[in-house]
């Protein structure tokens, strides 16, 4: 007699109990779409990077510049730092650049490198301060 009430009871309630599962796949589903969309969305992220160059004669450069970001989620491409229509990284100037980079998470450490282009490329790079906006972690590299 119990028996048989089980049997009725899974058989009213068996369409319900399937759309239950169809209900938890497809909440699974948005879940991991919604993962997938913040994932997208901490690829990038806003930095501003501040660059200093020493005073002394010759300190500039027209070399082309990189930076490379290194933090607790990986590591950025290295990226030109550029500012159209400016004389960059000239004597005593500090350049302020902002950057859409991957986000690295907390910042570790930084790789600023130049490519020797130009008259006299040695450059007397005095600082670099870098800001992660969206996540407000920094990183202040001085250069000795
Ligand atoms: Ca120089
Ligand atoms: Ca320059």
């Amino acid at each position: 007699m119990r028996h048989l009430r089980q049997e009725v009871t899974m058989d009213s309630f068996g369409p319900l109990y399937l759309l239950f599962l169809l209900g938890i796949v497809l909440a699974g589903h948005c879940t991991q779409a919604r993962n997938l969309k913040i994932t997208r969305e901490r690829r990038s992220a806003p930095y501003q990077v501040q660059v200093s160059t020493g005073v002394q004669e010759g300190a500039g450069t027209d070399a082309n510049v990189y930076l490379t970001v290194y933090g607790t989620k990986g590591e950025t491409m290295e990226k030109k730092l550029i500012n159209t229509f400016e004389n960059n990284f000239e004597k005593g100037k500090v350049d302020n650049f902002q950057l859409n980079l991957m986000d690295v998470g907390e910042i570790k450490k930084i790789k600023i490198r130049h490519d020797n282009f130009g008259f006299m490329p040695e450059w007397n790079l005095d600082g670099v301060f870098i800001i992660g906006l969206a996540t407000a972690h920094a990183a202040q590299q001085p250069c000795f």
